[in-house]
This record gives structure tokens, sequence and C-alpha cells, in this order.
């Protein structure tokens, strides 16, 4: 394989699709070496097949709003690869959506899936609605809206969503609702993330969050460190933010910083549990300001307008937002700062300058492929739930992702050891997913 001929082959083809081009830059780049001890993948294109997704469907979603005006969106679903599984990747909904950053995410979780050890190919969707200012109403007349077209594109054999940013329990709940009108099919297994009366798993709002923090404590073991009293960043106040805020604060870290897109708040004292519960009544809200977290909390919470979690200093940087959220320059603020690591618990939340400023400055880093994980792990573990009509208790699953989040941190340790012994996460996590989805393709021939 030449990584730059590839490269230059897709942006003549998909011209401006950046995210996508970027995801897969990563990728290639990691995993060129490897991929040509193999001649075989060669021989079959695997790279030139798997960087393309097997089809997308675009639909248009009309839908009418509070004031009786219709509105317009465009709903889409990228089934990137099967290689190893039924489709599976959550739906997000985002102003900024389009089919470039959906082609990045689907070509993410086709890795990702594969890391988890579980059997599931990649994909994901979407729309570009945005929920910011939307009543409870008019967010389920866009869910209803959204389903009448993509319910023929899935199943719980086929094609199986979840959530993302912008789609959390509530959305996942009207959603199934209207799946079940359409297609008459009263299985489950057909979206994860659901509500725990019907066919939810326990701990699987927790668990991207969870997770990542499960991952956070294995990569610093291994650098014979402890996460004990250590100050934390993170961006964001969502369903993963709000995990990961959880899990930190019980492992004994101090999360002092929290943020959204107008600014970041400040809390010293370390987050408490009301802040965090706060966090699920901020993004009930719709109202995506962070701020009001500042306004519920005064005295120990303070915001400021316009700034990044990445200004606060910290040991423990941890981006649980959207991608590239955290340039170089905010890389360097961070070390500046005595920041010494940096898990990506969003997708490609850090920038390529970023990501080479941390590993040419010895700052411990891992990607979200490798860190996030867990999110759709549990939706795997929800999937085996569904199919065989009982729910596991909170332990069990608990313990399996730990299992799964300790085995992807030993993926990335197998295929990511650097000569002085110091591990390269990024290479890691894209090979080890890499080899898998690849091999998985050639054994099943040029299809
Ligand atoms: O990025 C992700 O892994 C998710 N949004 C979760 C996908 C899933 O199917 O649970």
């Amino acid at each position: 394989m030449n990584t730059n001929e590839i490269l230059a082959k897709l942006r003549a083809k998909y011209p401006g699709e950046n995210e996508y081009l970027q995801a897969v830059q990563e990728v290639l780049e990691s995993v060129e070496e490897v991929y040509n001890q193999h001649p075989e993948f060669e021989k079959a294109k695997i790279v030139e097949r798997m960087v393309e997704p097997d089809r997308i469907f675009t639909f248009r979603v009309t839908w009418v709003d509070d004031q009786g005006q219709v509105q317009t969106n465009t709903g889409y679903r990228v089934q990137f690869n099967s290689a190893i599984g039924p489709y599976k990747g959550g739906l997000r909904f985002h102003k900024a959506v389009t089919p470039s950053m959906l082609k990045f995410l689907g070509f993410e979780q086709t890795f990702k899936n594969a890391l988890t050890t579980l059997p599931m190919g990649g994909a994901k969707g979407g729309s570009d609605f945005d929920p910011v200012g939307k009543s409870n109403d008019e967010i389920m007349r866009f869910c209803q809206a959204f389903m009448l077209e993509l319910w023929q594109c899935i199943g719980p054999d086929q094609d199986i969503p979840a959530g993302d940013v912008g789609v959390g329990g509530r959305e996942i709940g009207y959603l199934y609702g209207m799946y079940k009108k359409l297609a008459r099919q009263y299985n489950t297994g057909v979206l994860t993330g659901k509500g725990s009366t019907w066919g939810g798993s326990i701990l699987r709002p927790e668990a991207t969050g969870f997770g990542a923090l499960y991952f956070t404590q294995h990569l610093l073991e291994k650098a014979g460190k402890d996460i004990k009293g250590k100050k934390i960043a993170l961006s964001g106040f969502g369903n993963v933010a709000w995990g990961a805020a959880t899990k930190a604060t019980e492992l004994g870290a101090k999360v002092v910083a929290i943020s959204g897109p107008d600014g970041v708040c400040h809390i010293p004292g370390g987050i408490t549990k009301e802040m965090i519960d706060y966090m699920l009544v901020m993004r009930a809200s719709n109202r995506n300001k962070v701020e009001d977290m500042a306004v519920k909390f005064p005295g120990a919470c303070e915001f400021v307008a316009g700034k990044k979690a990445w200004s606060i200093p910290v040991d423990i940087a941890l981006p649980c937002a959207f991608q590239n959220e955290l340039s170089e320059d905010d890389a360097k603020e961070l070390a500046a700062n005595g920041c010494w690591c940096c898990c990506e618990v969003s997708n490609m939340g850090c920038q390529p300058g970023a990501i080479h400023y941390f590993q040419n400055n010895g700052i411990l880093f891992a990607p979200g492929k490798a860190v996030n994980a867990g999110g759709v792990a549990t939706s795997g573990l929800e999937m085996t739930q569904n199919a065989e009509h009982i729910s596991w208790d909170a332990k069990e699953v608990d313990d399996k992702l730990h299992f799964i989040m300790k085995s992807i941190h030993e993926q990335c340790v197998k295929f990511g050891t650097r000569a002085d012994g110091s591990v390269d996460y990024v290479k890691g996590a894209n090979i080890a997913g890499f080899m898998k989805v690849a091999t998985a393709m050639l054994e099943q021939g040029t299809v």
C-alpha cells in the first residue's frame, strides 16, 4: 500500500470531506508498515475496499414545529463495514452533521467495534437536525419522522443504531416506539440504549464514561501512576462527560473543569454528586449552556465565557464532547500548565497537531477508538441480553465491561509497544482493529 497515493485519490474523489479524510489518514499511516508485510492484503485490495462505506442511505425528514411551521432536515445511515458482524453504531443529531462527519464516525466505529472483542460491524447515522432550543414535543415529532425512513434500513440482525451526540435515552424511546409501529417487529434488539424497563441494559448510559476511566486506570498503571488525587479537566456535560465525571470522582480523582460551547466552569474544590446529577438536567433542557451549572452552584463553580476546559491547570485531560475539540495550541497550554496525560473520550477529539505534540513531548495519549469503546461494547452486551430475553444485574455488566476495557488495553500494548518499552496507543489501537477487520474481509472473499 502507498498511503499517499490512496489519500490523494480519496481527496480528489471526496473534496472537502475533511473529517473523513483525517480519520482515514490517521489509520493508514499507523497500519502501512504492518500491511505491507501481508502481500495477500495488497492482492485483495483490502485497504481500497475498507475505506469505502458499504452503502449510504440519505433521506429527507419533514416535520412540523411548535409554531405549526413545516421543517425539513436530511437524515443518513452510513453502513460502513460488516466483516465481523451486523452494522452497529450511533445516531448523531447536530446542526453540523454532513456525510463527511458520518463517514469518519462509521470508519472509526468499524475499528473500535473490532477492538471490543464482540462481533459487530461499523455504522453511523444521524441528521443535521439541531436539538438546541427544541421542545420535548418537537424532539418526539422529529424522531418519529426520522424513523419513518430509517426503519427500512435497520433490524436486529442487520443494523443496530444507538445514541451519540444529541441522541440519548429519550430520543431512543421515541425512535423505538415509531419503529414498532412501522415494522410490526417487537424485537428489542433493533436499537440499543433503551430504557431499563423495556430491554435496555443496566449501566449502558454510564458505560462510555465508566469504560473510559477503566481504560485510563490501565494506562496509568502501565506507566506506574495512580489516578487517586489527580486533577482532571473534561469537556462537555452530556452523557459521556456525566459518566466520566461519575467514575473519576468515585476513583478518587478531582474533576475541576467541565465545559460547553459557551465556555468553561472551573470547580476548584472538585465536582460534587449534586453537580454531576445536574449535568443530566442541563442535557435535558436542550439549552446547551454550561453556564447553567455556575448559576445553580454559585461560589463552588466559576463560569468563564469563551474559554475551553484546556485552559484550567490539571494532571489529566479528558475530551468528552466533539471531534477536533482539542487543538495543538490547547495541547501546548495543557502541557505548560503541567498536564501529563490525555485520554480521548470523544471520537477523534484531538486534532492531528495535538496528538503529535503529546506524543513528541512525553505526554501519555490514547485515542478515542480505544478509550471510548466501552459504550458500544455495552451496547453489544445489551444485544446479547435482548437475544436471550433476559437482563443481567449491574455487577455482571460492569464485570464484563471491565474485562473488555482490559482486553482493549492489552491489544494496544501488544501492537503499540515501542522499542523503549513505552506504548504508542494510536498505533496499537489502529493495528489491532485493522488486522481483525482485514483478516475477516480476506477470509470472506472478494465481495
Ligand atoms: O461512538 C460510539 O461508539 C457511540 N456513539 C455508541 C455506539 C453504540 O452503538 O452504542
